[in-house]
């Protein structure tokens, strides 16, 4: 097996099987803003490894190349997905990281499913690093990795990043086996989060739950035997995305074209509002509903001169809550459609697929308005593509207080999802703004995300890491 001086250890592999024609099987790198992060940083190592789940039950895939990175993908069974996948992680975790929006449901078999399979990525990150290396883990699905590695390989540096919210001391509280949760993410050297509230609050649970001493941002961890305690950093990073390739694309004049043809797919309206979401419960996709609808109910928006894009990839469909939430979504897609559409066309544009990275830009060249409007979200990409999308100043963002987002894109209409009244008021006030003001707010919005790209965001994560391990281990190789 060879030894990489970076592992990144993540749920999801960043490529997809395709079936060819022949019946074999072909990887195709997946788009998404971790796999950008993290070309940008692999190309600075010697050697760089990605261990994760290649996306099908059963038998793991044999550990192959793609795109310059040394793959190592992890087995899941039906059983793994069902118990430690869609349960604990999607069941348990993500409602009560995400402010219980819904009921987090918790189930012991599920918790020893998430030990067994984290304890499976632990192992298969620890046999491929080289010694003195430095492994990332990504995400709530993998919290007591850092801990489980650090027992097999002491001299490697850990850092963990969390995609998802930290909850308060009084949320996080209710999760069983929650001080386990908490050792496992203290097993890392460098903890990220992506807002200074989810330093804090994870500080805070290290310091009521666990009795251990906190100094700022560091969390000591005592020793155990004749071990010497340990220091842990919990500090926030902004996640971000490739905002240079998002410029490029604007600049394509084939995408212009397409951009200005989705207006005409559309009627010609004169304005035209996108959201673009998984479909998730987090999103707040059925309180945006519910303003657009009291909104073309009230006459403050007319139907044939604005239209709603809605975008909604599928997601998570196998678990109860939404498979629920996308029948109430359609269902209320359905109905605003048949009260208010004018004759062949639509008052709701609802769309329930994927789209590759050039028709997602196109569509956010076309929008006047980006309406992010989560209850709860980490940080949300969507807005800040919507952003880089606009180097011709114009569009209006409406970003959710709830979204990490929301602390960098302060020049953004900032609503409280909840309260319906701010929501419609907030969208009014986009329809009608001014180009003047459009210019200004999107050019102090742009700033904010071209002067802090993905790249630039793992560049600081990983210097930050290097150099807690130069401190904390001296005579280890840098
Ligand atoms: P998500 O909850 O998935 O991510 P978000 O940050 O908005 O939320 O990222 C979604 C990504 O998917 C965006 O890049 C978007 O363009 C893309 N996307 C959405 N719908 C699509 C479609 N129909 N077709 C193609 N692409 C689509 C989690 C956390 C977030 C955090 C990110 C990154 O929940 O809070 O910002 O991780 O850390």
């Amino acid at each position: 097996m060879s030894q990489h001086d970076l592992v990144i250890v993540a749920n999801r592999l960043p490529v997809d099987s395709r079936t060819l024609p022949d019946g074999a099987t072909e990887w195709v790198t997946s788009p998404g803003g971790l796999v950008t992060a993290m070309e940008s940083v692999m190309k600075g190592v010697d050697s760089g490894a990605w261990v994760g789940w290649a996306g099908s039950p059963g038998e793991a895939p044999d550990p192959f190349e793609a795109d310059g990175m040394h793959l190592y993908p992890v087995r899941l069974e039906a059983e793994d997905v069902e118990k430690y996948y869609e349960g604990f992680s999607n069941g348990t975790l993500w409602p009560l990281y995400h402010d219980v929006i819904v009921d987090p449901e918790f189930h012991r078999t599920w918790w020893d499913s998430y030990v067994a399979v984290n304890r499976r990525f632990a192992k298969a990150a620890a046999e491929v690093a080289s010694p003195g290396g430095t492994i990332w883990v990504h995400d709530y699905q993998l919290q007591l990795v850092p801990e489980m590695i650090r027992s097999e390989r002491p001299d490697v540096r850990i850092g963990f990043f969390n995609h998802i919210p930290f909850p308060p001391l009084e949320l996080f509280s209710q999760l069983p086996k929650r001080n386990q949760v908490l050792r496992g993410l203290l097993g890392a050297d460098l903890v990220g989060f992506q807002r200074e509230s989810d330093a804090l609050n994870f500080t805070a649970a290290a310091r009521k739950l666990l009795g251990y001493q906190v100094d700022q941002h560091t969390v000591t961890v005592p020793g155990i035997g004749a071990s010497e305690p340990r220091q842990v950093l919990a500090k926030c990073f902004p996640i971000s995305i490739d905002a240079g390739a998002i410029t490029a694309l604007t600049e394509d004049p084939e995408l212009r074209e397409r951009a200005a043809q989705l207006r005409r797919d559309l009627g010609d309206p004169k304005r035209i509002v996108l959201g673009v979401d998984r479909l998730d419960y987090t999103k707040g996709i059925r309180h945006r509903l519910k303003a657009w609808g009291e909104l073309l109910n009230d006459d403050l928006i007319d139907p044939s001169e604005t239209v709603l894009v809605q975008v909604a990839t599928p997601s998570r469909e196998r678990v109860d809550a939404y498979r629920q939430l996308r029948d109430e979504v359609e269902l209320t897609v359905g109905r605003i459609n048949g009260d208010f559409a004018p004759i062949g066309r639509p008052a709701i544009s609802y769309l329930h697929r994927s789209f590759d990275r050039r028709d997602m830009t196109a569509l956010y060249m076309a929008a006047d308005v980006a309406l992010v409007t989560s209850l709860r979200d980490g940080m949300n990409l969507v807005a800040k593509e919507y952003v880089a999308s606009r180097p011709d100043l114009r569009g209006v963002l409406v970003l959710s207080e709830f979204t990490g987002a929301a602390d960098e894109l302060r020049a953004a209409i900032l609503v409280n999802p909840h309260d319906i009244d701010d929501l419609k008021s907030s969208v009014l006030r986009a329809l009608t703004m001014s180009e003047e003001e459009q210019e200004e707010a999107m050019r102090s919005l742009r700033r904010q995300v071209l002067d802090h790209d993905v790249q630039t965001w793992a560049k600081l994560f990983l210097e930050d890491l290097e150099e807690i391990g130069r401190t904390a281990k001296p005579g280890r190789p840098a």
